[in-house]
């Protein structure tokens, strides 16, 4: 182990060693072999002979200057090795150590050994073979590729005696090292983003499960997450590994070719899954919850805003928190950690509890504070229609040219965040206020339903809902489905909804025709505000009864009075 500064140079399955065996193995970990092969004959003959003599494998872990850092004892078909974490140095390249270990029944490199290859990125592995009277025989040895087009990215080379190896290591793993940084995809200068790799595995049909990643790639694309590869396993979930420890191992090495420091699972993980899967590979694992989360952690802008979010985000960590768990640091760092504002997540779980204490009074206090305003809005008798609809569909974009604002409008999800209310004025002296809120999704995140609470609750005051349909969206009317189920989760069914198709400029005339029939749907482009008309003239129809109405040439669009 090197973690904590002293290495422990003797590790592994050392029980029932006799002395005199112990003492050669604890004399090999103070070696240095200043050979230029993988490695030397003599050091050979020392691991062959003791192997052979205790019937167990043993292993040494030789840094590039021939230093012995760590004997490694294993039973007789495996090694056990120590944790190497704090020996990781980047991933453009290799950890700097060779695992040189001895085979005793004149097997190749097994899949374990190569599997230790790829995830701990070994120099190289080297397996000798044991002979009868404790010689070495021949010397397998494989090594990372940098070609990253195959499934698996080693190479097992032909065998050869120990006096038969060649005298150049050195020079090929610096060959080797720089081949692979070379077949790394290029960054572009300033890009900072996350590297990731996505997964998704289901037994859904492909084309559900095509939507699924597609939105998937856009919610990481507005979280500021680089998408590198995608993985689809069709095949139902493990309930451990989710895609099984097999398909795990290749993703995780899939991963690291790519130079991806991340992985995200195209659904929500159990705190036991991401725990099992934080155990295996030092990747950071991140599931759709958390991408989400941290969208909003980034475009939480009023106060009220990052708290929601924060407590939505440190729920969601809490029975992630376990009392000593090191997948920790990766779940509180960067993409997934960050906290609204800039801040950092708080991570230990006693204090996670607290602040989830306070933050939730606050919530709540700011929630009432809104309930005072919103009351007093009540009493001045304005009619209030609510701008709903799935996220990205262009509801800012309308608040905005409908009353002539400024509403940060971007081609992101979640750009929006907190309600914000404009006052929209009708002719006729006719008033009303008009809010634009959040945006859903397929699956909003239960915590962030519940942090979002008080937000929700603003749409209840509503007199009128406008429910924005991203009609140029293939996935239309899933995106209109996911709406009304949450609005009725929301208890908001009941209220007075019209339908809004927007993004018109964008389709067929014929769908646009289509969707207005299949929703009773008014159709807009929320950029264009001659647009409007009818949207104005439908709303006026729902607010003020027919016989009240307008007629239709006296409804000409909307002056804007900005909030007071
Ligand atoms: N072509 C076209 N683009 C539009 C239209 N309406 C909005 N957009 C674009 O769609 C993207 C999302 O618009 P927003 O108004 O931010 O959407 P939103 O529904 O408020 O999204 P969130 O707040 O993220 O949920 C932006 O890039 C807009 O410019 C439209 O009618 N036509
Ligand atoms: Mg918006």
């Amino acid at each position: 182990m090197f973690s904590g500064g002293t290495p422990i140079r003797l590790t592994g399955n050392t029980n029932g060693l006799k002395a005199s065996p112990l003492r050669r193995l604890e004399r090999l970990a103070n070696r240095r072999s200043r050979s230029e092969r993988v490695v030397a004959p003599e050091l050979a003959r020392a691991l062959t002979e003791i192997s052979r003599e205790v019937q167990r494998q043993i292993g040494v872990l030789m840094d590039r200057r021939g230093h012995i850092r760590s004997v490694v004892v294993g039973d007789a078909r495996a090694l056990f090795l120590p944790d190497l974490s704090a020996h990781r140095r980047g991933r453009d390249r290799l950890c700097g150590l060779r695992l040189v270990h001895t085979h005793l029944n004149h097997e190749p490199l097994t899949d374990d050994d190569l599997t230790d290859l790829a995830l701990l990125r070994f120099d190289l592995v080297a397996a000798i073979e044991v002979l009868e009277d404790g010689l070495p025989g021949e010397v397998h040895i494989g090594h990372l590729l940098p070609d990253n087009e195959r499934d698996e990215p080693w190479q097992v080379l032909p065998p050869v005696p120990v006096h038969e190896l060649s005298e150049d290591f050195p020079a090929m793993i610096t060959a080797l090292e720089e081949e692979i940084a070379r077949h790394r995809m290029p960054r572009l200068a300033g890009d900072k983003r996350d590297r990731a790799l996505l997964i998704h595995v289901s037994k859904q049909p492909r084309t559900a499960v095509e939507d699924s990643l597609a939105e998937l790639r856009e919610l990481a694309r507005s979280a500021g997450i680089n998408v590198v590869e995608q993985i689809i396993q069709r095949r139902p979930v493990d309930p451990k590994y989710v895609i099984g420890k097999g398909k795990l191992k290749y993703a995780v090495i899939k991963a690291m070719q790519l130079g991806a420091e991340v992985i995200v699972f195209d659904m929500n993980l159990s705190p036991a899954q991401v725990k099992a899967m934080a155990d295996y590979t030092d990747l950071k694992i991140l599931d759709r919850t958390q991408v989400i989360l941290d969208i909003f952690a980034q475009h939480a802008q009023t106060r009220e805003g990052k708290l929601q979010v924060e407590l939505a985000q440190l729920r969601y960590l809490l029975p992630r928190l376990s009392a000593k768990h090191t997948a920790l640091s990766r779940l509180t760092g960067g993409i997934g950690g960050r906290g609204p504002g800039e801040t950092k997540l708080e991570i230990n779980r006693r204090r996670a509890q607290d602040r989830i204490g306070q933050l939730s009074q606050e919530v709540a206090k700011l929630g009432g504070r809104r309930r005072i305003r919103r009351s007093m809005r009540t009493k001045k008798g304005l009619p209030i229609i609510s701008i709903v609809g799935y996220t990205n569909a262009g509801k800012s974009t309308l608040l905005n040219n409908l009353t002539e604002s400024q509403v940060t409008v971007e081609n992101a999800l979640f750009a929006t965040l907190n309600p914000v209310s404009r006052r929209l004025r009708f002719p006729r002296e006719r008033e009303v206020i008009i809010t634009d809120t959040v945006g859903f999704i397929r699956n909003l995140p239960k915590d962030l339903m519940a942090a979002f609470h008080t937000t929700f609750e603003e749409l209840h005051d509503s007199d009128l809902l406008l429910h924005v349909i991203d009609a140029s969206s293939k996935n239309a009317e899933n995106q209109f489905e996911t709406v009304q189920a949450l609005l009725a989760e929301l208890g908001l069914n009941w209220k007075p909804i019209l339908a809004v198709l927007n993004k018109t400029d964008l389709c067929d005339p014929d769908v646009v025709r289509g969707l207005a029939i299949q929703y009773q749907g008014t159709p807009i482009c929320a950029l264009d505000q001659t647009s409007f008309a009818p949207l104005l003239e439908a709303m006026e129809r729902h607010l003020w009864p027919p016989e009240h109405a307008l007629t239709k040439n006296q409804c000409v669009g909307a002056e804007y009075a900005p909030e007071r």
